[in-house]
């Protein structure tokens, strides 16, 4: 079933003003409401989606990102807004205000997120070189500005999260992932007997429709479980790999560092850094060899890894289409196009639009309306054609552009849409849903 294309002009705008209705000046916050500070990935697909309209603005919301990173390389899944306290855990509960690598002048949370910003700075200075004058200026400015923090971030994933050397992040809280209650988690959280935690009062309920749009009082345990743990090593890498209870291998986050070290190679080349382009196309092959090594032969999709319970996760989530995103083996790649297109996931006969589900409708894990477990998102469906053009899919990529803008056509630029009847759920005005209605339009 297919939905009604609204006017291209009349989507463009309405996305414009979600973007600067929720920007603060020098950061966006990723939603009005549920989410008043700005996040990694968000950051950076608000950069794509900024680059097509304001490229001084799309470069402004990379830097204040960038500013957050630590002395470790990483760069926090959040930074924390002055101006904004409706949002639990803030960073008291983080307790990051003493650890010696975060930069003194921000707020920020303890963990990470996938590392999309190197996608986004080169969408950035593509944009500014096809402007001129300013733009290509700004964005190559800060092309170069950005590099070194960039190469350190992926530096810091190779290395210290990928502590066996075998080609697969590893994260320690299910937010790193960024699917945070996919049923990709529920093995290993099944595993792990929370502790004490402080008493804790949720927000986020309190900004969507009906709480079952959001995760369980029993899934925030063990988050805010985690949390705990990181604080009492006071998040030192090293310490925390002996003491987290979630340990897992994720294979979108490594298909997402393949894909973007691949990408940070070629600014560091047009950059004159050849030295570093090599190491960048290194772990870029590394990592996607250690994506396509997940992949069960059975089913066709990849899999995360529990290191704690030496075990394979694999409930057919969309993160099982990480090669699509990391690239690679053409034969690898035709295959997963196939199997996405297929019955169980684009072209199963029930969906509003044919776009892929975050947990398949034929698995019995499908929730179609809650969070991760079954709904439609967005910027997903644009990294994944962003992808698809890379490696010149590009009927795939039409067709997932082509379901977007009908789903996107709504107007409400929601969190995450309900993916039978297509209505929105989560958050509406959701700043990387704009972002990737402008980008679609292009
Ligand atoms: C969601 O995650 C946050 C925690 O990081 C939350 O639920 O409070 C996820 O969808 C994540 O991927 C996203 O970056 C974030 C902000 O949009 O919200």
């Amino acid at each position: 079933m297919t939905g009604t294309l609204v006017d291209a002009g009349v989507l463009r705008r309405a996305a414009i003003d979600v973007l600067h209705r929720n920007d603060l000046g020098t950061m966006t916050t990723a939603a009005p409401n549920l989410y008043p500070h700005q996040w990694s990935w968000d950051a950076a697909f608000v950069a794509i989606g900024l680059s097509r309209v304001d490229v001084a603005r799309a470069v402004t919301e990379l830097r204040s990102l960038l500013a957050a990173q630590w002395s470790t390389g990483m760069i926090p899944h959040i930074r924390f807004s002055p101006s904004a306290d409706d949002y639990f855990p803030g960073p008291d509960r983080w307790g990051t205000d003493g650890v010696a690598a975060r930069p003194a002048a921000v707020r920020t949370s303890g963990i990470c997120q996938p590392p999309v910003h190197a996608i986004a700075l080169r969408h950035v200075l593509d944009r500014g070189r096809e402007q001129g004058g300013a733009d290509r200026a700004a964005a190559e400015a800060f092309a170069a500005e950005a590099l070194d923090g960039l190469l350190a971030w992926h530096r810091w994933l190779a290395t210290a999260r990928d502590p066996d050397g075998v080609g697969l992040v590893e994260i320690h809280h299910s937010w790193e992932s960024g699917f945070d209650n996919s049923p990709r988690w529920d093995g290993p959280y099944a595993r792990i007997t929370p502790g004490p935690v402080p008493p804790f009062a949720r927000r986020d309920t309190h900004h969507v429709a009906s709480a079952a749009e959001r995760p369980s009082n029993a899934e925030y345990t063990r988050y805010l479980w985690l949390v705990e743990q990181l604080k009492s090593v006071g998040y030192d890498d090293a310490r925390v790999l002996d003491t987290i209870d979630f340990r897992v291998r994720d294979v979108f986050f490594s298909a997402v560092l393949a894909a973007a070290a691949e990408v940070l190679a070629c600014i560091a080349d047009e950059l004159g850094r050849p030295d570093d382009a090599a190491d960048q196309i290194a772990l870029a092959d590394r990592f996607r060899a250690g994506v396509a090594s997940t992949v069960d032969p059975t089913t066709g999709l990849a899999r995360d890894y529990d290191v704690r319970a030496g075990a394979w996760v694999g409930p057919m989530t969309v993160a099982g289409f990480a090669p699509l995103v990391a690239g690679g083996d053409p034969a690898l790649l035709a295959a997963q196009r196939a199997l996405l297109r297929g019955s169980d996931w684009m072209g199963h006969p029930g969906l509003r639009h044919p776009l892929p589900t975050s947990t398949s409708p034929a698995s019995p894990d499908f929730r179609p309306r809650t969070y991760w477990r079954g709904p439609v998102w967005p910027f997903l469906n644009l990294l994944l054609g962003w992808a698809c053009a890379r490696d010149g899919a590009f009927a795939l990529h039409d067709e997932l552009r082509t379901a977007s803008l009908e789903q996107l056509a709504d107007l409400t630029f929601a969190e995450y849409y309900e993916p039978v009847t297509g209505a929105p759920l989560g958050s509406h005005d959701q700043a990387w849903t704009a972002a990737a209605a402008l980008e679609w339009l292009g």
